[in-house]
């Protein structure tokens, strides 16, 4: 059976941690959403699949994957599901764990990003929240940029096994997740993140050889990956970069 990917049509969000994961292993798996209407697909679908009353266990928010009985929401909890099952985890208790670690520090880092243009109500528009945005992009952008991508920095140099991966000397799930993060940042904020990701070769290289890999490079070239767009996590407004 296919894992189940259910998340957003139309935008790489936080979906694209579990789709790049999936991707780079070669997974079988069908992204519920982007089928067609008739085959269960869109977006009003997947708000149903959210609103089921059956459903004993609820995710509170896409993405969510489905693995026969088993639903797991959250990205950084299915990536903690799947990462073993995939061969994209560190192997053993601590390794597991600070796999697991680095992708939570990354859904922060996701979440400050995506409060850049939203700082205060996901339910506004961006447009009636920009003032309060210029000046949390602002923060994010000379504070926040800086210090996790100095943090993964530092984790990749002080790493045992050679500052190639962030856990061990294989890929995992949470090198994946930099990778997008890295270029995300670059999207929303090429000015910043170019400053930024100057003091931060190993990341640099990271990003790099992840992009490289066969399947992440047709993954990345295949009419499954979602460009970037203003819909999405990380949008590019002029003003908020700098
Ligand atoms: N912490 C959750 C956040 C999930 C989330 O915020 N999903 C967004 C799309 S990226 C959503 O549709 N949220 C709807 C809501 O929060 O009401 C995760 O990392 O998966």
């Amino acid at each position: 059976m296919p894992y189940q990917l259910h998340y957003w049509p139309t935008i790489q969000g936080r979906g694209e941690f579990v789709r790049l994961a999936l991707e780079a292993a070669g997974a079988d798996y069908v992204d519920v959403a982007r089928l067609p209407e008739g085959e269960g697909g869109g977006g009003s679908a997947l708000g149903e699949r959210l609103d089921d009353p059956e459903a004993a266990r609820p995710a509170f928010a896409p993405p969510f994957l489905v693995d026969g009985d088993i639903v797991v929401g959250q990205t950084a909890a299915i990536l903690l599901y799947l990462g073993p099952r995939l061969g994209l985890s560190g192997v053993g208790e601590s390794d597991g764990l600070w796999t697991h670690q680095l992708q939570l520090t990354i859904a922060d880092a996701v979440a400050e990003a995506h409060d850049t243009h939203h700082p205060i109500s996901v339910g506004a528009y961006y447009e009636d929240q920009r003032d309060a945005a210029v000046q949390r992009a602002k923060a994010f952008r000379e504070e926040r940029i800086p210090k996790f991508l100095g943090w993964f920095e530092r984790v990749l140099q002080r790493n045992p096994a050679g500052s190639q991966h962030l856990v061990g000397d294989t890929l995992t799930y949470a090198d994946l997740s930099l990778f997008q993060l890295v270029d995300g940042l670059h999207y929303a904020f090429p000015k910043a993140s170019a400053r930024a990701l100057a003091a931060t070769p190993a990341v640099v290289k990271l990003h790099a050889n992840v992009k490289r890999r066969q399947r992440v490079r047709d993954y990345l070239q295949s009419p499954r990956r979602i460009a970037f767009n203003e819909d999405g996590i990380f949008r590019r407004y002029a003003e908020l970069d700098g």
